[in-house]
This record gives structure tokens, C-alpha cells and sequence, in this order.
């Protein structure tokens, strides 16, 4: 039934102590320059970037292995249009009557409106999905489980591996999404989780000053 098959773990690296400290001390500092963008430029993106930032995203750890994620890449130009418009129609109403004040207040730092012109002018849109089950090759339905943790995940790397090429991104999620589904064709058990918004920043491209918390705010040692 449930066969397993281990193969020696040869892909582990161990650095001698100096250099997992400076290792560490890099790669914080090199993802401390990684902001959030919401002006994009045109220019174009070789898609063998995006396609190795995808391949790095799909070795996030995932429940029971299913990588229960699907990737839609969008560069076409009317599909951007469509997406844009299906978002600012969500936008709209979240802005106008969905949202509470208080979540309007939270936001206001960040200058966010209904408008959302990067989804028309960034050369990518990157729509990760999450897969509420997965058909087996026996054509057997099974339920996946930590979907939302595993495409969570699946989009921090991804995140992670953009900003690793040079280029920028926002976390963009309308919501509802469920317009995602119909302009990008894909099947009701798949869920869209959120928008990746890919490109170089726009010339002159500003961002909210702010500033994430230090570490003894965000962790415990005991
Ligand atoms: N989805 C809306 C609102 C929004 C919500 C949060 I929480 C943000 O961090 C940013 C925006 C929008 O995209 O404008």
C-alpha cells in the first residue's frame, strides 16, 4: 500500500560556523532591501527568469508532499486588462462598503485606492492557485490537506526568488477572487490564493516609509 522508498540525503551542505554566520547575516541583509512595489515598468522579463523563480517556489515543503499549488502566468496583454478589470470591480466595492473603517485606517499608510493600474502594466502576473484535492494517475479524487500553509509558503520562496533576480513584486489580493477562476479558465477546485505582481520598479518609484519590527518584538527565545 504505502510504499516508501529513502534514498541517501546527499544534497546537504554544512558551511564551517564563521561562514553559516556570515551566510545568515548576507541573506538577511540582502532581503532587507526587498520592498513591496505598486509602480511597475513595462520593460520586458525574459520568461526563463520567471520559470526558474517558478521551479524555485515548487520546492517549498507542502503537506504530505501533493504540492497542492497551480502557477498561471500571464503576459498577454488582454488577459492583464481583464484581470485588471475584474479586481478593480472587487476593489471598488472593498473600498466603498466592504471594508470597516478601522481596516481602512490600517491601510491608509500604505496609500492604497481602488485603482489598480500595475495589473495592466507590469510585464507579469503570476496568479498562484491552491488545490483544494488532486487527481491521482488512477483517476482517484484525494482531499488535500495545509493548502493554504503549503501555497503560503510556495509563495514566500517565490517572493524570496524574485527579489533574488533582481526584480520587484507586489502581493496583490482582490478579493473576492473567484473572478481569477473564470478569466483564467481554471477548475472550481482550484483556489486563487493571491496575485504576484512581477517587474522592474518604475522610474521614480517611492514607498511608504515604514519599517518591520525589530527581532525582540517578533521572537521569543526560552
Ligand atoms: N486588497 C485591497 C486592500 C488591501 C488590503 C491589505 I491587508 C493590504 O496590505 C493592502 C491592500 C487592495 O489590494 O487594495
Amino acid at each position: 500500500m504505502n510504499e516508501s522508498n529513502f534514498i541517501p540525503l546527499r544534497s546537504y551542505r554544512e558551511y564551517p560556523l564563521q561562514e553559516m554566520k556570515d551566510r545568515a547575516q548576507a541573506f538577511r541583509e540582502d532581503m532587507q532591501r526587498r520592498r513591496t512595489i505598486r509602480t511597475f515598468s513595462n520593460r520586458p522579463i525574459p520568461r526563463k527568469v520567471i520559470e526558474e523563480c517558478l521551479r524555485t517556489a515548487g520546492t517549498a515543503p507542502n503537506g504530505a508532499n501533493m504540492q497542492p499549488w497551480h502557477f498561471v502566468v500571464v503576459s498577454d496583454q488582454d488577459v492583464k486588462r481583464e484581470i485588471r478589470a475584474g479586481a478593480e470591480q472587487e476593489e471598488r466595492e472593498f473600498y466603498s462598503r466592504r471594508a470597516s473603517e478601522e481596516w481602512l485606517q490600517a491601510l491608509a499608510p500604505l496609500g492604497t485606492d481602488w485603482r489598480k493600474p500595475f495589473l495592466e502594466e507590469a510585464p507579469y502576473l503570476i496568479i498562484l492557485f491552491g488545490l483544494r484535492n488532486t487527481i491521482l494517475s488512477d483517476g482517484k479524487k484525494i482531499k488535500n490537506y495545509y493548502v493554504t500553509e503549503s501555497v503560503g509558503i510556495a509563495a514566500g520562496i517565490l517572493i524570496t526568488a524574485v527579489h533574488n533576480a533582481g526584480l520587484a513584486s507586489l502581493t496583490h489580493t482582490p478579493s473576492p477572487m473567484a473572478f481569477l477562476n473564470k478569466i483564467l479558465m481554471r477548475p472550481s477546485n482550484e483556489r486563487p490564493f493571491l496575485v504576484l505582481v512581477v517587474g522592474y520598479p518604475l522610474e521614480g518609484t517611492t514607498v511608504p516609509d515604514i519599517r518591520k519590527k525589530p527581532l525582540e518584538e517578533i521572537a521569543t527565545f526560552i
